[in-house]
């Protein structure tokens, strides 16, 4: 259908351009135009690339030849300028003389060593030293303005432009900067105000609609707010380069860390409207004869996607917080379950057979399930019902992650070099492109890489770098120097 819908929209498109030069010649010649008439020009199609002949990740990166300006901090952007540098860009990070990143000495294990809260958020990047506050800093950020193609920001909303660094004047120095931004808030009452993972979590829906229905919100341990949010920005950016290929000029691009973290929450906008209808029956609490209030309930551990589901006990439950398994009644694969824990009654019984049928009896049925699952270990449990297409989730315990050999096969968990610190592992790029192959470099040191930038990417002479230096605007040489 779409193949033949693609074949037929050009050969129309062409029949139309022909018929309007028609026309126009007709027009033309009984009665000439004052004006000249509109000349159709055939649009040449954009030139593309030649097919590699490369071997599949041997042609470069995906970003290869972009460079970002990386003024970022905290977990938001340094999540989102990292991907980018995974997939190629030459991301220098601004840090302030001394200090740094300020996640460079939180949650410190080793001593003098950048933290991992620093490391695993900023590999791959460059570090350069500067008071942007500074005279000769201003001069430094205006021909790193000049030398980028992306800004990525996420500082407290005013404060590039307190820096003086507005759109304006960067947009006059550099039109084809695109500048990214994450703020907590979007325009409106809230706007002004700093924002934290868990205040996002908490004013983008997700709080609300966390927890236990008689219990308080809580917080999800994924990062959502901060690293949800750089993700999203992520792909702002990348859009924004797109569409700089064909306007030649950058614009803004701004995530609001609410914003992100409400695309993250739709399904319970979804619920939201859909109560106005009644009670929301795939709820435990409906089964449980809770009646629902005029807002979308916490829900515990019951799935999103409308299947019934829950998380069940697994042999071992009674000294290992991680022996459980999600588990969802998914009606095509009912049947299969009613025999894998001998209940083939339920296959027909009226009050089981078919979904809404079993909505008020979830807690029975799962009940009924959790005496099986008790009965195995979770990595049983997924294998058997694997084996019978019914989906189940083992609860993977952080360091059953960080020791599945299957992770690190991908790259999806790595282990990195620093240093200072040693070998430590991260996680690693979570997208893979088969043609643009991430390698995962650790993090630089503080202005690490202050001179290299200077002259190699900045080209300032010698003698301007020593008056750079001089007047203070990088601060000191950075002490510790890399091993390699
Ligand atoms: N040279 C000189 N000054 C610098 C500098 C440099 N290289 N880098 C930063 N600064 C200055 C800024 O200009 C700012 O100065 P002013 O307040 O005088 O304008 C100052 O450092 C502090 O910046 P900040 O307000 O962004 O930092 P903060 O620690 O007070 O707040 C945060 C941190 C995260 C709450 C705030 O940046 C914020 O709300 N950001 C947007 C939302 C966000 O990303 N939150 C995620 C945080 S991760 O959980």
């Amino acid at each position: 259908m779409a193949k033949k819908i693609a074949k037929k929209a050009p050969a129309k498109a062409k029949g139309k351009a022909k018929a309007v030069a028609k026309s126009s010649k007709v027009k033309a010649k009984a009665k000439p135009a004052k004006k000249p008439a509109l000349k159709v020009v055939a649009k040449a199609a954009p030139k593309a690339p030649k097919i590699s002949t490369k071997g599949w990740g041997k042609d470069g990166k995906a970003l290869d030849g972009v460079r970002i300006l990386d003024f970022t901090h905290v977990q938001s952007g340094p999540t989102c300028t990292q991907l980018l540098a995974w997939f190629g860009a030459d991301v220098i990070k601004i840090e302030r003389p001394g200090q740094g990143d300020i996640t460079r000495g939180q949650l410190m294990d080793v001593p003098n060593a950048d933290s991992l809260y620093f490391t695993m958020l900023n590999h791959n990047k460059r570090s350069i030293t500067l008071d942007s506050k500074s005279k000769q800093g201003m001069n430094v950020l205006e021909r790193l303005v000049k030398a980028c193609d992306v800004l990525v920001e996420n500082f407290a909303p005013g404060a590039l432009d307190r820096m003086g660094l507005t759109w304006e004047r960067i947009h006059s120095w550099n039109p084809r900067m695109i500048v990214a931004s994450v703020k907590g808030f979007g325009p409106g009452p809230y706007e002004d105000c700093k924002v934290y993972e868990n205040v996002a979590q908490c004013a983008g829906g997700s709080a609300s609609t966390t927890g236990f229905h008689d219990g308080i919100p809580l917080v999800t341990g994924a990062q959502i707010g901060d690293s949800g949010t750089g993700l999203h920005l992520a792909l702002g950016i990348v859009c924004a380069l797109m569409q700089r290929n064909r306007t030649g000029r950058g614009q803004r691009v701004l995530c609001a860390m609410q914003d992100g973290v409400l695309n993250l929450c739709r399904v319970k906008l979804r619920d939201q409207q859909r109560l106005k209808a009644g009670p929301l029956k795939e709820y435990t609490q409906f089964g449980q004869g809770i009646p629902f209030g005029d807002a979308v309930p916490r829900a515990g551990n019951d799935s999103g996607g409308g299947q019934p589901g829950v998380i069940l006990k697994c042999k071992g439950w009674e000294t290992d917080p991680n022996a459980y398994i999600y588990f969802i009644t998914q009606a095509p694969v009912w049947e299969k379950i009613c025999d894998l824990i001998g209940e083939p009654g339920w296959k027909t019984h009226p009050d089981y057979a078919k979904p809404p049928a079993r909505l008020p009896r979830l807690t029975e049925i799962f009940g009924r399930i959790e005496q099986w699952t008790m009965t195995k270990s979770k990595f049983e449990v997924m294998n058997e019902c694997n084996a019978l297409d019914i989906p189940v989730g083992p609860i993977l315990s952080m360091k059953e992650i960080a020791e599945e050999p299957s992770l690190r096969e991908t790259g999806t968990v790595v282990e990195v070099d620093h240093p200072t610190r040693g070998k430590y592992l991260s996680v690693g790029n979570p997208i893979k492109l088969s043609d643009s192959i991430t390698e995962v470099k650790r993090s630089p040191l503080l202005g690490e890489h202050t001179d290299e930038i200077l002259s190699k990417v900045l080209k300032f002479t010698p003698r301007e770098i020593a008056e750079i230096k001089a007047s203070g605007a990088t601060g000191e040489a950075p002490k510790a120097q890399a091993a390699e």
